[in-house]
């Protein structure tokens, strides 16, 4: 019974479902099914599908968006019977992510961060158009270990570089890895800056966060 539901939550996930995902969560949760094993055994393993069909072309960045979303709102949904039971998500690490200065590009940025919290990851986002400034007090405040820097403009990837330059100022570079993406970045331009990760996309993204994050331990 209970891992009927946990099933078809993990199908409704991957086929793309949010309503249905979080129905069935909820349902999951009436049945006395506890919410971290909601997250573990059927949320998780959905997006790690999902993540591996996007990865073999099987699916496209609609899919992904929406998969994203379904599992947002069951966690959301979650939230306040993980804070009834005091659970806390095992967090996989902190990461502080955001569109830099001048850009307004969210929805890549933001795909990321909900692929990277969707994955373990203690997330700060910073949304868009974000000081350089306030990237480096956020890393200082939540004590993170990773940030992710998003720039969809020719014109704003060199602010990638100014914030790694900034973390350096403030002492913070030795313990925070640096990643970059965005549509005009490359491998190339991160090796360039200084930068520890590059992604092409929010599965490669949460794959190097992993790698990076895995190495800072
Ligand atoms: C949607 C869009 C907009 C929307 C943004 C809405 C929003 N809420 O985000 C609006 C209309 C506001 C907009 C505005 C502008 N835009 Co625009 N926009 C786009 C468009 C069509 C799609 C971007 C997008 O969302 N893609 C979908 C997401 C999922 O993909 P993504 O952002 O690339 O993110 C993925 C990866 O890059 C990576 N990634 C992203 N961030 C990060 C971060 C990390 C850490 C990692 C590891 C990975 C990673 O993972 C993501 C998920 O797979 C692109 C075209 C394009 N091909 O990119 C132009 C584009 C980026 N825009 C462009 C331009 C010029 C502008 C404007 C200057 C237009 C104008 N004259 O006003 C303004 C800029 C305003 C500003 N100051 O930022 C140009 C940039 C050209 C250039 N080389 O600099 C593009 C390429 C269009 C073009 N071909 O000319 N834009």
């Amino acid at each position: 019974m209970s891992s009927d539901l946990l099933t078809k939550i993990t199908e409704s996930l991957v086929d793309g479902d949010p309503d249905l995902t979080v129905a069935h969560t909820r349902a999951a949760l009436a049945a006395g099914i506890e919410p971290m094993a909601i997250i573990d055994q059927a949320l998780v393993p959905g997006m790690r599908i999902v993540g591996e069909k996007f990865s073999c072309g099987e699916y496209f960045l609609p899919n992904l968006i929406v998969s994203a979303s379904g599992m947002k709102q069951a966690m959301q949904a979650l939230e306040p019977e993980l804070g009834r039971r005091q659970q806390k998500l095992k967090s996989a690490g902190t990461v502080v992510i955001g569109t830099v200065k001048g850009d307004i590009h969210e929805i890549g940025k933001t795909l990321v961060g909900t692929m990277l919290a969707a994955n373990g990851f203690e997330v700060h986002d910073l949304g868009v158009d974000v000081p350089t400034e306030k990237f480096v007090a956020t890393v200082r405040d939540t004590g993170a270990t990773l940030v992710g820097l998003s720039a969809l403009l020719t014109t704003t990837m060199n602010v990638q570089q100014k914030v790694i330059e900034a973390l350096s100022t403030a002492g913070l570079r030795e313990r925070v890895k640096v990643m970059v993406g965005g549509a005009p970045v490359s491998r190339k331009w991160a090796d360039e800056i200084g930068a520890d990760g590059y992604a092409e996309d929010a599965v490669g993204a949460v794959e190097m966060a992993a790698q990076l994050v895995g190495a800072k331990a």
